[in-house]
């Protein structure tokens, strides 16, 4: 499996509970490297082209409303098949249906407040790498 890097989001329920640093902390326990990461606070601009692909979706404003809700931590992550082993490491999207030791069973409030967001291809995790992070701001 080729190194990968894939795009991050610790969310507004993370930072509001402070609990950026536990999340790092499986993340780098997977074997995935945080090789750029910065705390901002997303425009409603930013958060509607970030989730275009759910517009239709009926939970779309609320979706918007909660990820401009508070300060979010945007990272990029690069590892063997990072992708994938992200997706494995944040658990389903319901916490409820997430899997043990997984950062949304341990940490998401609910399905809208569920702690991260991680790329589901490599074909999206280099748009979305590329709306936040200039090449320079990416050290591997
Ligand atoms: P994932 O983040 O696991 O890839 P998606 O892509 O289906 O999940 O959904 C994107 C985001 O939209 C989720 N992380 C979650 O915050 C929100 N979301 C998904 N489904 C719902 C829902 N039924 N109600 C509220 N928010 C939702």
């Amino acid at each position: 499996m080729a190194i990968q890097r894939t795009f991050s989001i610790l969310k507004p329920d993370a930072t509001e509970r402070n609990i950026t640093g536990a999340i790092n902390a499986l993340i780098e326990k997977a074997g995935l490297r945080i090789v750029a990461q910065k705390r901002i606070h997303m425009t409603r601009g930013q958060a509607e082209t970030f989730y275009a692909v759910h517009k239709e979706r009926p939970f779309f404003g609320e979706l918007v409303d909660f990820m401009t809700s508070g300060p979010v931590v945007v990272q990029v992550l690069e590892g063997e098949g990072a992708i994938a082993k992200y997706r494995d490491v944040m658990g389903a999207t319901d916490p409820s249906k997430a899997a043990d030791g997984t950062i949304r069973k341990v940490h998401a409030k609910s399905i809208g407040e569920n702690s991260v967001h991680g790329s589901d291809a490599p074909e999206t995790a280099a748009i979305e790498i590329a709306q936040f992070f200039a090449g320079n701001e990416i050290v591997g």
